[in-house]
């Protein structure tokens, strides 16, 4: 047995907060082809075929399709990636992120 036991002063709070989280939405346009955006959707967002084509249709008819959800950082970087590979291409294709209400 130790001696000398030190009691907290103060009672430790166990403050343990759920970190904010962010959309990936997949905006529509009328340039990108359809098979482009579920290749670019089941790379970058690990999306079987079948998913990938839902989400896709869904933007294109609706205007818009929440992909996913992410931690603000995840969300951005893949939000970016996902972006920037239609660039590449020289399509209009959009990823944005949003907080979650
Ligand atoms: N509207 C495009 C077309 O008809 C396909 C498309 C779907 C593009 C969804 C972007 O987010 C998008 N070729």
């Amino acid at each position: 047995m130790p001696d000398t036991v030190i009691k907290p002063s103060a009672k430790a709070k166990p403050r343990v907060e759920r970190p904010k989280l962010y959309k990936v939405v997949l905006v529509n346009d009328d340039f990108t082809p359809r098979e482009f955006v579920v290749r670019v959707l089941k790379a970058e967002f690990r999306m079987s075929e079948d998913q990938a084509a839902k989400v896709m249709m869904t933007a294109h008819q609706r205007g818009v399709c929440v992909v996913a959800v992410f931690t603000r950082d995840v969300a951005e970087t893949k939000a970016t990636r996902a972006t920037d590979a239609g660039r590449a291409k020289g399509y209009p294709l959009l990823f944005t992120t949003e907080p979650e209400e």
